[in-house]
């Protein structure tokens, strides 16, 4: 399987975050990146760089005023004399306008973001388009016969929506893989997000639509972030409706409870018949995770790879989560070498 990997991941770097309470160093760390590379390099997958793709295919699934915004947000705030992170303190909620996109840059930032853990700084931008490359090249490769492909994605996408950022994520790379794909004639797509948080973005994206399955398995938002989506009941709309598979687990899952519920997404996914497979791939599930709660052991990571390669689909696996950094390369080799079948 080939590996899609960007350096310039790290330029997103150096902010911090809102964290029950208290702003403390960011979690998604480019430390996450460099580990994985450690662990799929020692496995023996070669790494590839990413190509570049026009604008336009960011704009398949994102809105263009908010990818404007990503690429001109730190730049704007450098030009007020401001330096470092950007973090937005006020939002669009009930009762406050959102017909009307506010001129100045604390407003706009409040505008397309959904949370104060997310934060810009001057690097942001490269290493999101970065991330975006990879996940397309991934998909190219699939699309031009590779059975599978990893990519490497930092920062991680899920939580990035249509005209959205948050959790993490400001383009939507699992999103983009999956319309490439549909674009190269692949007529049907099933994207299975396995990260510990529901991919708020991903399913918004997809939401009225029949031709790209959503299927996640997540920590229930009754208790767990992004909260106000990722609910049994949001099942799609439109020609979307029955196209957006949502299993929320209580904190504390472990595999057995875990595995049932992947038994209900393969299901699902199996009468769906696809042509690909997109895994958002969060290894943020394991037992030792510092923001998570399921209770997934190392060796429990080949074995969803195993059963992931029983739908025999051509695969994209796309990295999201994972925060517990002496694990992740393991845990991510772990799923990767199960569904080859390596381990
Ligand atoms: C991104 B991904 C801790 C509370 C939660 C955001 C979590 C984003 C997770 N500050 N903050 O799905 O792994
Ligand atoms: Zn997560």
């Amino acid at each position: 399987m080939k590996v899609v990997h960007s350096p310039l991941h790290a330029r997103h770097d150096g902010g911090k975050e809102l964290h029950r309470g208290e702003l403390v160093p960011c979690f998604e760390m480019p430390v996450r990146a460099d580990y994985i590379l450690k662990a799929v390099t020692r496995a023996g997958f070669e790494v590839l760089e990413p190509r570049s793709f026009p604008q336009e295919s960011l704009l398949r699934v994102h809105d263009a005023g908010f990818v404007e915004f990503l690429r001109t947000a730190h730049a704007e705030w450098q030009a007020l004399g401001k330096q470092g992170f950007m973090l937005p303190s006020g939002f669009p909620a009930r009762g406050l306008r959102r017909d009307h996109i506010p001129s100045g840059i604390n407003g706009r930032m409040g505008y397309y973001a959904f949370d104060a853990s997310t934060p810009i700084v001057e690097g942001t931008w490269e290493a999101a388009l970065a991330a975006a490359h990879c996940a397309l090249t991934a998909a190219a490769l699939v699309s031009e016969g590779e059975k599978s492909a990893y990519a490497l994605c930092r920062p991680p996408g899920h939580h990035a929506g249509h005209s959205l950022y948050g959790g993490y994520c400001f383009l939507n790379n699992a999103a983009l893989a999956a319309q490439h794909l549909r674009d190269r004639g692949f007529a049907r797509v099933a994207l299975l997000d396995v990260d510990y948080h529901h991919g708020n973005g991903t399913q918004d994206i997809f939401w009225e639509r029949s031709d790209v399955l959503f299927v996640s398995i997540h920590a229930t938002p009754e208790t767990e972030y992004p909260y106000f989506l990722g609910y049994a009941d949001e099942r799609g709309a439109g020609a979307g409706e029955g196209y957006t598979l949502n299993l929320p687990l209580p904190r504390g899952t472990v595999w057995k409870e875990y595995s049932a519920a992947l038994n209900t997404a393969m299901d699902a996914i199996g009468s769906f018949s696809p042509d690909a497979l997109v895994v958002s791939l969060g290894v943020d599930t394991y037992e030792g995770d510092p923001i998570s709660a399921f209770k997934l052991a190392q060796e429990h990571y080949p074995q969803m790879g195993q059963r992931l390669a029983g739908l025999k689909v051509p695969t994209v696996f796309v990295q999201e989560g994972g925060y517990a950094v002496d694990e992740i390369g393991t845990n991510v080799a772990g799923v990767l070498e199960g569904f080859l079948h390596k381990r």
